[in-house]
């Protein structure tokens, strides 16, 4: 049955807001430049984050297009409408986010020389912080109860399927040093350090001072004053920034207001057997 909302790709929910069957062919058909450069997350991941952070480390920390230019056009997201009019505009290196898992990336993708830096989040913040966005987002169903909510991100009928299929997808590459994965957990915790790793894994370089003002200037609460990252430009009818802010609370632990002991449980138990086996160890573990 067609659904209003959503179109579905290989399963996976996608909103019409922002997707359409051309804007998947395009991203199917894209043809990636050695210098190219991803961002991969789950949404409510990072990805905001990463948009801001990552145009610095590879300008050497001038701050002027972040404060002129939007998110989404800036490091447009590859699956989207907008990926066509903004993507071939950028300068090389091209950066870009998606929110695919790994196996529908475009064909060239794991044969081409491009870097990629996954970020993941603990899920139980991931949920929240998707619970609020439904709350918020005119082009998203509504949620129902944060437990109706929890039970479909569960199932994985959410935006672009399960967490865990997600984060298997892109453990099991065979992209060797080509991808680099970091936690929103450990931008929280040391945001200096983990920009300091992704410069090196970028192979740039950046004087102390201006290091110290990416760091300044990425903190959640100077990213949330900036009106090019804060999502204040879309119609308040398309984002209700008075049932919720894009940048709602920006820390980990959230879920902690959110869970009762119950539905830890439940939680735990299946995010833990879909794991099993991976190898996969997060810092939230
Ligand atoms: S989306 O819709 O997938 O693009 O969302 P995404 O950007 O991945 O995730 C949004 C959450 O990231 C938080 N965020 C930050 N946290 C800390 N510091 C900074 N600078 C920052 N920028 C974005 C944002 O607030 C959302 O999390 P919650 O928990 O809802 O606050």
């Amino acid at each position: 049955m067609e659904d209003k909302k959503y179109l579905i790709y290989h399963g996976l929910k996608c909103p019409k807001e922002n997707h359409t069957l051309e804007s998947l062919k395009y991203f199917e058909n894209f043809q990636i430049d050695v210098l190219d450069l991803f961002c991969i997350s789950y949404p409510k991941s990072g990805t905001t984050w990463m948009q801001e952070i990552i145009p610095l480390l590879l300008n050497g920390g001038d701050l002027t297009p972040v404060e002129s230019i939007p998110n989404w056009e800036r490091v447009p997201w590859l699956e989207e409408t907008r990926a066509v009019l903004f993507l071939d505009k950028l300068s090389a290196p091209r950066t870009m986010v998606s929110h695919m898992p790994y196996p529908l990336m475009p064909p060239t993708f794991s044969s081409s020389k491009a870097k990629a830096i996954y970020i993941a989040r603990n899920p139980k913040d991931v949920l929240v912080s998707s619970f609020y966005f439904h709350q918020m987002a005119s082009f998203l169903d509504d949620p129902g109860t944060f437990e109706e909510f929890m039970d479909k991100f569960l199932a994985g009928q959410v935006l672009f399927g399960k967490w865990t299929d997600h984060v298997k997808s892109w453990r099991n590459t065979d992209l060797g040093d080509r991808i680099f994965y970091i936690t929103y957990e450990e931008l929280i915790q040391d945001l200096r350090g983990a920009l300091e790793r992704m410069l090196r894994f970028l192979g740039r370089q950046m004087s102390e001072e201006a290091l110290d003002r990416v760091t300044e200037h990425c903190l959640f609460k100077n990213m949330k004053k900036n009106n090019m990252s804060n999502y204040s430009l879309v119609p308040q009818e398309v984002m209700d920034s008075s049932k919720s802010h894009f940048l709602r609370k920006g820390i980990a632990g959230d879920w902690k207001n959110h869970f009762s002991p119950e539905l830890e449980d439940k939680f735990n138990a299946v995010i833990q057997k879909e794991l099993e086996g991976s190898g996969i160890n997060f810092p939230w573990d």
